[in-house]
């Protein structure tokens, strides 16, 4: 019905799920939140500007030796890192020596609370990734495997210029999809889907005042062990 809707109307359907603030399912265990975080946006990125001032924002380089073109950075106590031994969170910012700066409350409440609307309660994320797409940087297909607790959903929120992501199965050739992530999105990655392929196809030039014609996006990830 969603898609015999979806080919009969265009992107109306879209507009109207997204001006509504409507839930999608993406696949199981794929949600979706249109709009959740748009009243937050603006904090959130002054926010990001904080924690950019103490661990800029930096083009990580792949186990391959590819430099990756969206640039990364981390806040709370684990971050995401790749260099040419491998990928892996890391307590200190490798390029200072330092923590990373702390997880802003708001950030760690709102993952939290989309995470429960999911159906995933309780979640705690001790880890937040924040990728910066500039028009014409991707993210190419890959799936996300360095966190100790896969049970653990990750909950990415969307600010800035708008995306096309692309979402697989558990194999890199299985069938993708297409979706729009747009500003203030929120998504939660639990149960089946937590393994899939995905990524985020070239950013287009566009206008968006609020972020400097960029794109940022937040991810929580349960990263270390419970115990630690
Ligand atoms: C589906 N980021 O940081 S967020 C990443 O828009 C990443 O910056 C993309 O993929 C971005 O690893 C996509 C959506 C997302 C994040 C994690 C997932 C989708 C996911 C993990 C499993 C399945
Ligand atoms: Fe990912």
């Amino acid at each position: 019905m969603r898609s015999q809707m979806r080919s009969q109307t265009g992107d109306l359907f879209d507009d109207v799920m997204d001006a509504q603030g409507g839930r999608e399912t993406l696949a199981e265990g794929a949600v979706i939140l249109r709009g959740y975080a748009r009243d937050q946006a603006q904090g959130f990125l002054v926010a990001v500007d904080a924690i950019t001032d103490a661990a800029p924002f930096r083009h990580l380089v792949t186990p391959g030796g590819f430099r990756m073109s969206v640039a990364m950075t981390n806040c709370g106590p684990l971050g995401w890192v790749s260099d040419r031994n491998g990928y892996r969170y890391s307590p200190v910012d490798p390029e200072s020596g330092l923590r990373w700066p702390p997880m802003p409350e708001a950030f760690r409440q709102l993952a939290s609370l989309a995470a429960a609307e999911a159906g995933f309660p309780a979640f705690t994320p001790d880890a937040c990734l924040i990728n910066r797409y500039q028009p014409g940087t991707k993210l190419s297909l890959h799936q996300d495997r360095d966190e100790t607790d896969l049970a653990a959903p990750i909950v990415s929120i969307s600010l800035g210029l708008p995306a096309v992501f692309v979402f697989g199965g558990l194999t890199r050739s299985a069938p993708t999809t297409r979706t729009r992530l747009n500003h203030g999105d929120v998504v939660v990655w639990g149960g089946p889907a937590r393994l899939a392929y995905h990524g985020v196809q070239t950013i287009k030039a566009g206008h968006f005042p609020e972020t400097d014609h960029q794109r940022i996006n937040l991810t929580f990830r349960k990263a270390g062990s419970s115990c630690a």
